[in-house]
């Protein structure tokens, strides 16, 4: 099964739009058996005979069948209409849960920002909730926001497709209902790596997402051997896009590396986040993402291990 399926639902929202789909396609599947099977019949049936000379008599007109095809038709697009706004009702706003958890997500060409107002923690990339327990339910409103163009948030299994549009406010929810890793991409073209902005959605326990919140909120560490690394950060400019909690680090155009190791993936899902990966990166990002908008720093060797063992410490 693709990890991306719209028919594997596992949170509220995504299993009304399944549930909808499934009768759309079940009753369209119907009306295509039967207008298919219709025709095939009366092909077959009253084909031309060879002894036959002349067009035979033609029938015209009949108030029953037209009634019949005008109603019937009128009364499937009123079941598909009632569906469908019941819904689009359930999925916007009216039922929304009013307790909710709030993200803020940004989307940027070519990752996702996620800020988390209620506790001022800010990360990137990996997107972490709480799962909705049958006594504890939780859901996660995610505000929308653009730093740039527009992009689309789409993981199929929680929830349908929102857009994120500058100078608007859009929102999605999502009500997970079972633990895991959910996928998902970037599904409005914003650009050369928009194929390279991966979506990852960690659905955990409470006790998990706690402990996450508590992690992401501590200051970063300060760690003597890697002191060296941390100059260089300090004096390239880094940290004019990116911040690093605790430090003169405060740059907001690239993703926030306070925590950077506690991530699986760097680059919006693109590469694990491995040591070697993470050198790679800062040596040339092109080499992983063509496009992105991280320029090369020209870094030495020397430096590249420095900056790099300086990043691995940030967990
Ligand atoms: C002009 C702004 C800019 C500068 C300068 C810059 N970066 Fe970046 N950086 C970015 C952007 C934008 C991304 C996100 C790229 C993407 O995923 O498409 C990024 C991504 C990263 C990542 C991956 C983070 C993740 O979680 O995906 C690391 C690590 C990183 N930068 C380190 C550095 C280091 C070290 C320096 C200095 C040597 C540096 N950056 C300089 C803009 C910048
Ligand atoms: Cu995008």
């Amino acid at each position: 099964m693709s990890p991306t399926t719209i028919f594997a639902p596992a949170s509220t929202p995504a299993n009304a739009i399944a549930g909808l789909s499934m009768l759309v396609v079940g009753m369209t599947g119907v009306i295509f058996v039967a207008v298919a099977g219709l025709l095939i019949y009366a092909i077959v049936a009253f084909r031309r005979s060879p002894d036959q000379a002349i067009e035979p008599a033609q029938v015209y007109g009949s108030n029953q069948v037209e009634l019949a095809w005008t109603v019937v038709p009128m009364l499937i697009v009123v079941v598909l209409f009632l569906a469908t706004v019941r819904v689009i009702t359930r999925v916007q706003e009216a039922g929304r849960p009013a307790d909710a958890l709030q993200v803020v997500a940004v989307g940027h060409q070519f990752w996702w920002e996620y800020r988390y107002p209620g506790s001022g923690v800010v990360t990137a990339n990996e997107l972490h909730v709480p799962v909705s327990e049958a006594g504890h339910p939780a859901a996660t409103v995610i505000t929308l926001l653009s730093a740039d163009t527009d992009h689309s948030f789409w993981v199929p299994r929680l929830a349908g497709k929102t857009d994120l549009i500058p100078n608007r406010v859009n929102s999605t929810w999502i009500e997970p209902a079972e633990e895991g890793v959910y996928l998902g991409q970037c599904a409005q073209y914003c650009g050369t790596q928009h194929a390279k902005m991966l979506l990852r959605v960690y659905v955990e326990t409470r006790e998990a997402f706690e402990r996450w919140i508590g992690g992401q909120r501590r200051r970063a560490a300060v760690d003597a051997t890697v002191a060296e690394g941390g100059r260089v950060f300090q004096h390239t400019s880094c940290v004019n896009c990116h911040t690093i909690a605790g430090t003169a680090a405060n740059g907001r155009f690239g993703p926030d590396l306070t925590h950077v190791m506690s991530r699986d993936t760097i680059a919006a899902g693109i590469a694990p986040n491995t040591r070697d990966n993470l050198r790679r990166w800062i040596r040339n990002p092109d080499d992983i993402k063509p496009g992105s908008r991280m320029p090369a720093m020209n870094l030495n060797e020397q430096e590249l291990d420095a900056v790099t063992a300086y990043l691995a410490s940030l967990r």
